[in-house]
């Protein structure tokens, strides 16, 4: 099937952009990318060593030391911002076949991740002219004031399951602020950052304000949160990673935001919209084939329609059609990539050894086209109890782990008897329970009837072990901003104190 995406990626040379210029990595090593619906190679990637990383910081050092943008102003980073945005608009279609075939996940998925991507670029040039701080006159004789300033190096790592929007919700807010940034995407999973380069480059931005660098975490990710040089380093992937990455932040101290995992909640509570209560907990399990931070991999149901949300789920699996995201109808691709998919798989036969119900699912599906791919089906474990790994640990795939409670206390606390913190969501009628149970839940991002969308405009992140700060809304921002005090002296007479 020769697309659009695919004679753009056999055409133009993937190379990483370090300094302003598309370079190999400096020992020409590659690493094969791979598309996880077929298992077949793709597309070959720079493989970036430490020695790649360093170049990459000295270029965004010496951008945000000695280079013009410190001096652009906010209007004129605001203008390039636009552009970004622009240009993702202009390559919408080829960027969003682009992930499908690298990440796996259903064209309308993809096609949504790229209108949002150019948004955020769209949101953050809209806020760039908005920085301000504040003016003071204590005490009577001084005056004081407050300038906001970009923290500098921004060193920037990213996961595979949204690879161009954590992209963009990583650079937009950055550049924003006037940083600049070394950005890592996965390398599972680096095409569309590779892509985004290109437009990035071609909107005009100074050599060096923007590098990505495609390279495995534990040498090229780990350099740039170790390096001295990196002033910042903001990370979205597994909370086991996060550890790390805040370890090796230590070194010099570098402020560091973290986007991490969660194991979330779905309440649905007996006076809940029945349909939409289905809808709603099929949505949350199992878009982006479970690979989403905020999934609501564990639905807390109300015992007296427990049987019958259920019965009723069931019912509607069978349309949650598997294969090639590329293919029309399919509503759910492949898991990223082997090795993902055989430790979602140990999480079957965990549930099962657990004593757990296995309603659906738990198997790879039969047929040729997806002999190669890395599939497995939409699974249902039902009989769940809070203390089971299946309820604890959060698992990254397509399974749904149900379990019941009789009361609103009980569901809000199995629902907070997490390490995690990141999201949660409420079905019911009655406002005034939605908004108790809201303001019971200890996690950052919550719904109620209703289960997923976010705004650029709103923050994102979570409590307790799922990260630290927020991102996007105006929060995305103070992220990448140090705040310095000025104070003016009004008296000229000498303080005389000595
Ligand atoms: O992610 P990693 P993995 C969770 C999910 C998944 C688990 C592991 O539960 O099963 O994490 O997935 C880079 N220093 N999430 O191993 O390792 C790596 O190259 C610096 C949740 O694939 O977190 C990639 O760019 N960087 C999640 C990025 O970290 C390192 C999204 C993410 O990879 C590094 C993905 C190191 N030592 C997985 N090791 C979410 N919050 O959305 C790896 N990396």
């Amino acid at each position: 099937m020769k697309t659009l995406a695919a004679k753009k990626t056999a055409a133009k040379a993937r190379l990483m952009l370090i300094g302003g210029e598309f370079v190999p990595a400096a020992d020409g090593a590659l690493r094969d990318v791979i598309d996880p619906a077929t298992g077949a190679v793709i597309a070959r990637v720079p493989e970036a060593s430490r020695a790649d990383v360093r170049r990459a910081v000295d270029a965004a050092r010496a951008a945000f030391d000695s280079g013009p943008w410190r001096s652009t102003t906010a209007l004129e980073r605001a203008k390039l911002l636009f552009k970004v945005a622009d240009g993702i608009r202009a390559e919408a279609a080829a960027l969003a076949e682009l992930e499908v075939r690298n990440m796996g996940k259903p064209l309308a998925e993809a096609e949504y991740d790229v209108a949002d991507a150019a948004n955020c670029f769209e949101f953050y040039a809209g806020l760039a002219t908005k920085v301000h701080g504040e003016t003071m006159s204590v005490p009577a004789n001084s005056l004081s004031f407050v300038v906001r300033e970009p923290v500098g190096v921004a060193g920037q790592i990213i996961p595979w399951n949204y690879p161009l929007l954590m992209a963009a919700w990583k650079l937009a807010p950055a550049l924003a602020a006037g940083c600049v940034c070394v950005l890592k995407p996965s390398e599972l999973t680096p095409l569309t950052a590779l892509e985004l380069a290109h437009i990035i480059h071609a909107a005009g931005f100074p050599p060096g304000v923007v590098n990505i660098v495609t390279g495995p975490g534990a040498g090229a990710g780990q350099e740039l949160a170790e390096s001295p040089k990196v002033d910042k380093v903001a990370f979205t992937g597994g909370t086991v990673t996060g550890r790390k990455i805040a370890i090796a932040a230590t070194g010099n101290l570098k402020k560091v935001t973290l986007e991490l995992g969660g194991k979330n909640p779905n309440i649905v509570f007996a006076d809940a919209d029945f349909e939409a209560a289905v809808d709603g907990a099929l949505f949350a399990a199992f878009a982006n084939q479970g690979e989403v931070c905020s999934a609501g991999s564990r639905l807390l149901v109300d015992k007296r329609i427990h049987k019958a949300l259920v019965e009723a789920m069931l019912k509607k699996v069978p349309r949650i059609k598997l294969g090639h995201g590329m293919t029309p109808g399919v509503k759910m691709g492949p898991l990223v990539s082997a090795a993902h998919r055989d430790k979602v798989e140990e999480y079957v036969r965990i549930g099962k050894a657990e004593g757990a119900k296995l309603l659906c699912g738990g198997r790879r599906p039969a047929g040729k086209e997806f002999a190669g791919g890395f599939f497995l089906e939409p699974t249902i474990f039902d009989g769940v109890s809070p203390a089971m790994r299946i309820a604890r640990e959060e698992i990254f795939g397509p399974i749904l782990s149900v379990i019941e409670f009789e009361t609103e206390e009980e569901a809000l606390r199995i629902a907070n008897d997490t390490d995690y913190g990141l999201a949660a969501g409420v079905w019911t009628s009655s406002i005034t329970r939605g908004l108790r149970a809201v303001r019971a839940l200890r996690a950052g991002i919550t719904w109620i009837n209703t289960y997923h969308p976010t705004f650029n405009e709103m923050p994102w992140g979570g409590y307790k072990q799922s990260g630290n700060g927020r991102e996007l809304g105006l929060y995305g921002i103070e992220a990448y901003l140090e705040t310095k005090q000025v104070n003016v002296n009004l008296d000229e007479a000498p303080l005389a104190w000595y």
